[in-house]
């Protein structure tokens, strides 16, 4: 195939008249019409100057017009950027500056912050707003329906992730065709998904569970997405009944699991309910299905990987494991120190090798060559062990790293803003257990000989700086951090502590 990822994934359904997004008030988008629009943004690119491989940085709501932007990156030849729709002006610049982006498309209200940055980096800007309106479509709708689709190899790249780091420094995760296609076949195969399938999707469209999970998986069976702007109980319930299969964090299934309207009768005719990007608790597995007779199927998987492991389909989807390697996928546990594998049954680090695992970061060799080893296996920084039957369990993780809701926080970055304020000697920053995002982030503070750190001031320059998901929700005041001899902070002594903090 000239271009594996257009071709095999959206080209296929240029003819098809049936729905592929399935939006409020009836409105439906059709494969047909949606590769219309991706083929007239695809124009735009071109217009505009771009080449195959560069980059293409995209802050925008979601809406059928910014996952056609996706279609259109693949079919143009072009690096797909997608970012948070959170993040703040700081963290945007050294993500776009990073990546070397030729084309920024971020919403109206962004223009005029973010066209400095175009400015000072020599990008061009387009604007695209959550009811399509903007720079983009205005070009786009002028432009011819066809284009021809750019050639690519499979070993091309298609996205950059980014993906933070212990250090404080994101990196982005390079993402080929083959890694995108592979794993999205794979699912496909092992979920059941069929053309029949509508699947509810309220995942944000700028990470790998909503961006590659959902909607790869929905258009490689040609199925369609019922595509909700975002999370809303209200909506999913009222829009259950016409889905077949849902996907979500496991904030989506305890929000559900508390709201009366979530019943038994109301999820009956429903095949499958997914979940991933962070643990799901195994009492929550069991409500559900004590509520509902579904039994969720938990996943496992990394933005530089796509999906490692799953439930099984047919067999014991087993509460608090993450199931078995998928197909094409090898999964071995090791010893952090040495590197030997472990027997089954121990803890030790979680290692990943096939198809789906990403090429390196974006211009950090060595923080590629130390967590990617040259013989393919990639260092996760989870811990995990295989139980008797083959299942895997993650038990833990050799990362410093929270997941609130299910969006990944480095306490680094934000440890770097606090020990920047004014009277802050020192500070950690630590998840705590959380009963609505499962975890949150906690704030300590050393302050320095006799000052008295300004709470406020320290909020807000974490506001400045950093997007809302990682603010902490609660700063302490503390006269001094444990440590072990080595002079290391001993987070797991504060995590202990301060564990009950958020208990309901
Ligand atoms: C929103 N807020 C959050 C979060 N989301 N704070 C902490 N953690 C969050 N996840 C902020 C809001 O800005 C708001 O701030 C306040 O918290 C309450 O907002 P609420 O209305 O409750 O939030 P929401 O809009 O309902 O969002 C919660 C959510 C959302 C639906 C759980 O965070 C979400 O869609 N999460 C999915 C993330 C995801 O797709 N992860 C996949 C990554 P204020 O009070 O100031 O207004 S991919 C991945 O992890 C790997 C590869 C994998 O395996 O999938
Ligand atoms: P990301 O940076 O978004 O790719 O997040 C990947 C991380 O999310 C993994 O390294 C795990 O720590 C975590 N994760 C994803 N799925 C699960 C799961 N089912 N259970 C526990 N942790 C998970």
């Amino acid at each position: 195939m000239a271009n594996p990822l257009y071709d095999g994934f959206f080209g296929v359904h240029a003819e098809k008249t049936t729905p592929f997004l399935r939006l409020e008030g009836g409105q439906v988008v059709t494969h047909q019409d949606f590769l219309s629009i991706s083929a007239q943004i695809a124009h735009v690119t071109v217009q505009i100057g771009l080449k195959p491989g560069d980059r293409v940085a995209v802050q925008v709501e979601k809406s059928p017009e910014a996952l056609a932007l996706y279609a259109a990156c693949a079919q143009a030849g072009l690096v797909f950027l997608p970012l948070n729709t959170a993040y703040t002006v700081d963290e945007l610049s050294y993500f776009i500056e990073n990546s070397g982006a030729s084309l920024i498309v971020c919403g109206g209200k962004s223009q005029e912050t973010l066209g400095v940055v175009a400015k000072e980096l020599g990008a061009k800007l387009e604007t695209l707003n959550a009811d399509g309106s903007g720079t983009l479509m205005d070009q786009a709708q002028q432009m011819p329906t066809r284009f021809e689709t750019v050639a690519r190899s499979g070993d091309d790249l298609a996205a950059f992730l980014y993906t933070s780091g212990t250090t404080g420094r994101s990196k982005g995760a390079m993402l080929t065709q083959d890694n995108l296609i592979s794993n999205a076949q794979t699912l496909v195969e092992h979920w059941r998904f069929t053309a029949d399938d509508v699947l509810l999707h309220a995942l944000p469209i700028f990470h790998t569970h909503g961006l590659f999970v959902a909607t790869n998986v929905t258009l490689a069976a040609g199925g369609s997405m019922i595509f909700m702007p975002k999370f809303d109980q209200d909506e999913i319930i009222a829009r259950m009944p016409e889905a077949t299969t849902m996907m979500g964090v496991p904030t989506f299934y305890t929000r559900l699991l508390d709201d009366e309207r979530f019943t038994r009768e109301l999820t009956a005719h429903m095949r499958l309910f997914v979940s991933g990007s962070a643990p799901l608790l195994a009492e929550t597995h069991t409500r559900f299905e004590a509520l509902t007779g579904h039994r969720i199927l938990e996943r496992y998987g990394m933005t530089e990987t796509n999906m490692n492991t799953s439930n099984p389909y047919d067999g014991e989807r087993r509460a608090g494991t993450v199931g078995f390697p998928l197909p094409g996928v090898e999964l071995k546990i090791t010893n952090p120190d040495t590197g030997d594998t472990l027997p089954d049954g121990e803890v030790g680090q979680i290692e990943v090798r096939g198809a789906n695992v990403f090429k390196g970061y974006w211009q950090m060799p060595e923080k590629t060559a130390a967590e990617l080893r040259e013989n393919g296996f990639f260092i996760t920084g989870d811990l995990g062990l295989i139980d008797a039957d083959g299942y895997v369990q993650i038990v833990g993780r050799n990362k410093d790293l929270i997941i609130s809701g299910g969006y990944n926080i480095y306490p680094k970055e934000i440890e770097l803003v606090l020990d920047d304020q004014p009277g802050v000697l020192e500070s950690a920053v630590i998840g705590v257990p959380h009963p609505d995002f499962g975890e949150t982030v906690v704030g300590l503070i050393v302050p320095e000989t006799g000052a008295e750190p300004d709470e406020d001031g320290m909020m807000e320059a974490v506001r400045k700086s950093l997007a809302r998901f990682k603010h902490p929700r609660k700063l302490v005041i503390l006269d001094e951090l444990p440590r072990n001899t080595m002079g290391k902070v001993q987070k797991n002594i504060l995590r202990d502590k301060y564990e009950g903090m958020f208990a309901p």
